[in-house]
């Protein structure tokens, strides 16, 4: 039989077939033995258990696509999450997270929650991915403002919520959807999430589609790869890129560089800018080092 791995937990896997019927499976040894790790999303083939008796996944199909962070596949959309009051938008870490998504060829939004709480805050960060290829949208899971544009940008899609602990990610899926989820409060003391949800978990949703909720989390570090790629990973930077005097340009150090001129206008922003170059110089460091 073949079905979809909502959950895995404890070693178990709990898949739903197309006709809505579910099961509770363990990974045959010979998965367990190659070191797949079934995730949340897989498309998987089981033996079904007799009566009670849990049943075996005994393969996983081939994956359109997988993230190791959050731990996911077969995603059609990434709905990155940041609050726009409390944890503070690590927006470092959104970028970090746009780049891998991008290299991937995984399409991405942006949902800056908690708008109830810093309007102006939230449609500062919304401007600064304006042209970053991932539509920006402002949102309140406690008041619903935004949600209605935000799910109609996710219908009929695959799409997972990722980001920081604390920014929202259940209590948006809870209040776009009407699903029971755990959300959980923001620790008073650290700041910091209180880490609620604990595994990656999919949900189908009326009418098509699906929802993943994940894991919170804050350190993240991007595959390794060639510093050159850094730029065309970026939306706002492929317009006015075709300018440079130099091909390719790096929109660093390089004399005639449109980017830089574009910059100066205003027409991108400079943090994001900022973190670029940052982040290009974290991955020239890394590429260097690649053999030691
Ligand atoms: N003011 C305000 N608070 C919100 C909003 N959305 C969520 N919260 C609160 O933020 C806290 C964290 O929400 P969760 O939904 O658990 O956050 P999460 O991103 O799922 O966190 P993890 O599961 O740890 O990754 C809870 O106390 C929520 O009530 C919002 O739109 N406005
Ligand atoms: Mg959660
Ligand atoms: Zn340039």
């Amino acid at each position: 039989m073949q079905g979809t791995v909502l959950e895995g937990i404890g070693g178990f896997y709990y898949v739903i077939t197309p006709q809505q019927e579910r099961y509770t499976l363990h990974a045959q040894s010979k998965i367990r033995r190659e070191r797949l790790k079934p995730l949340c999303g897989d498309h998987v083939e089981f033996e079904p258990g007799n009566g009670e008796e849990e049943g075996w996944l005994t393969r996983i199909l081939p994956r359109k696509n997988a993230l190791v962070r959050p731990p996911v596949a077969n995603l059609d959309s990434l709905v990155l999450t940041v609050a726009a009051s409390k944890p503070q938008a690590d927006l470092l870490l959104v970028d970090r997270l746009l780049l891998m998504a991008r290299s991937l060829g995984v399409q991405t939004l942006l949902a800056v929650n908690k708008c109830d709480e810093d309007e102006e805050g939230a449609r500062a960060i919304c401007a600064q991915y304006e042209k970053s290829g991932a539509a920006a949208f402002c949102v309140s899971a406690k008041q619903g403002s935004g949600l209605e544009e935000l799910k109609n940008a996710l219908r009929g899609s695959v799409h997972a919520f990722a980001g920081q602990s604390g920014a929202g990610k259940s209590s948006l899926i809870n209040a776009l959807y009407g699903k029971a989820l755990l959300t959980g409060g923001i620790s008073q003391k650290i700041e910091r999430g209180r880490h609620t949800t604990r595994s990656s978990r999919l949900i189908p949703v009326e009418g098509g589609g699906a929802v993943m909720d994940t894991p919170g989390f804050s350190l993240f570090e991007n595959e390794l790869m060639e510093p050159q790629r850094l730029p065309e990973l970026y939306a706002e930077f492929q317009l006015a890129g075709e300018n440079c005097r130099f091909e390719p340009c790096m929109h660093l150090s390089e004399p005639g560089c449109a980017v830089k001129q574009a910059l100066k206008a205003g027409r991108i922003p400079r943090e994001r800018y900022e973190r670029y170059a940052l982040l290009f110089s974290e991955m020239k460091e890394r590429w260097s080092k690649r053999y030691d």
